[in-house]
C-alpha cells in the first residue's frame, strides 16, 4: 500500500560497525533513506555477528557464497510502520520509493538511459553478486551489478583500510581469505600504484556518464537519482578506506567528477 505521506514511526537500519562507516551496500541504503527524508535509527552490528542478528530477524538471505552456501549481509531496513523487513540494498530503495514516492527528494527511478557496462568477472576471492529477477526497475538494476562488478576488482585499493570495530571483524575476514594476518591484505609500492592507474582508467570509463549532463553534479544534472547513490556508495565507501593523499587524488580524477559526486550528495549522508 503506498502512502504519499512521510512515516512517522522511526525505522531500524543495520549497517556494519566501523568508524566512519564504509560498508558500501549500507551506504546506498543509507544515501536512500536520507533522500527519502525517512526517520531512522542506526543499528551498528559487529561483522561476525551479522548472520546472527540476520537470522534473529528472520530476514532471509539474497547473496551466496562460492560454495553455495547462504552469506549473511548487511544492510536490513525494518519498517514498523508496515511490518516490513527487506534485506538488500536495491529492494529497500525500491520498497521506499514504491511505500513512500511522495516522501523526500523525489523519485529515485527516473527513467532514463544508463548505458554503463563493466563486463571483467569478479576477483576469483569475492562472492557472487546477489542475482536478481527481471520485471523492476532493469535499467537500474544492470547499471547496480555492472558497477558493482567494476569497483570489485579495486576493492583491493580499500580493503586493509576498512575501519572494523574490533579485532574479532578483521580475524574473521583473515579466518575466510585463509591468509595469515591483517597484513596480508596491504597492496603496496608498485602493485599498488598499477592497480592505481587502471582503476582511475575504470573511473574514467564511468565518468563520461556523469559529463553527458554538464550543470552536474549528478547524471541527470542537478537532482539525484538511484543511479547517483549506486556510485556514490562506492564513492562514500572510498571516502571511508582510502588514505587521505589517495581519497584526494581519485576526487581530483576525471576533471573531479567524484569529488563533486561526494560533495553533492552529503545532504544525504547524514548518520543516524
Ligand atoms: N545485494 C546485497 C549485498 C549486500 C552485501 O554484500 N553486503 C556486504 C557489505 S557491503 C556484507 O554485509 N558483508 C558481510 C560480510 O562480508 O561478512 C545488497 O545490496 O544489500
Amino acid at each position: 500500500m503506498a502512502t504519499s505521506l512521510k512515516p512517522t514511526e522511526t525505522m531500524d537500519f543495520y549497517d556494519i560497525a566501523m568508524s566512519p562507516p564504509a560498508s558500501v551496500n549500507p551506504w546506498k541504503a543509507r544515501l536512500a533513506l536520507n533522500f527519502k527524508d525517512i526517520p531512522h535509527k542506526t543499528t551498528w552490528v559487529p561483522l561476525p555477528d551479522i548472520g546472527e542478528v540476520r537470522q534473529g530477524l528472520g530476514v532471509p538471505t539474497c547473496r551466496k557464497l562460492a560454495d553455495g552456501n547462504d552469506f549473511f549481509t548487511l544492510p536490513i531496513l525494518v519498517d514498523p510502520n508496515t511490518n516490513s523487513k527487506i534485506g538488500d540494498s536495491f529492494d529497500i530503495a525500491v520498497y521506499l520509493q514504491k511505500t513512500y514516492p511522495e516522501s523526500g527528494a523525489g523519485d529515485l527511478f527516473p527513467p532514463q538511459e544508463i548505458d554503463y557496462t563493466f563486463d571483467q568477472d569478479l576477483p576469483p576471492w569475492a562472492p557472487p553478486l546477489s542475482a536478481r529477477k527481471e520485471g523492476e526497475y532493469d535499467e537500474y538494476s544492470k547499471f547496480n551489478m555492472h558497477v558493482d562488478r567494476a569497483f570489485s576488482a579495486y576493492v583491493g585499493l580499500m580493503g586493509f583500510f576498512l575501519p572494523f570495530d574490533s579485532q574479532a571483524s578483521k580475524d574473521e575476514l583473515v579466518r575466510r581469505a585463509g591468509v595469515k594476518s591483517w597484513d596480508d591484505f596491504e597492496i603496496k609500492g608498485e602493485a599498488r600504484e598499477k592497480m592505481k592507474e587502471s582503476f582511475r582508467l575504470m573511473l574514467g570509463d564511468l565518468a563520461k556518464l556523469f559529463s553527458r549532463n554538464t550543470t552536474g553534479p549528478f547524471i541527470l544534472g542537478k537532482q539525484a537519482n538511484y543511479a547517483d547513490l549506486i556510485v556514490g556508495g562506492w564513492v562514500y565507501m572510498m571516502h571511508g578506506t582510502l588514505p587521505e593523499n589517495e581519497w584526494q587524488e581519485v576526487r581530483s580524477w576525471h576533471g573531479g567528477i567524484f569529488g563533486h559526486l561526494y560533495d553533492g550528495l552529503q545532504k544525504y549522508a547524514e548518520v543516524m
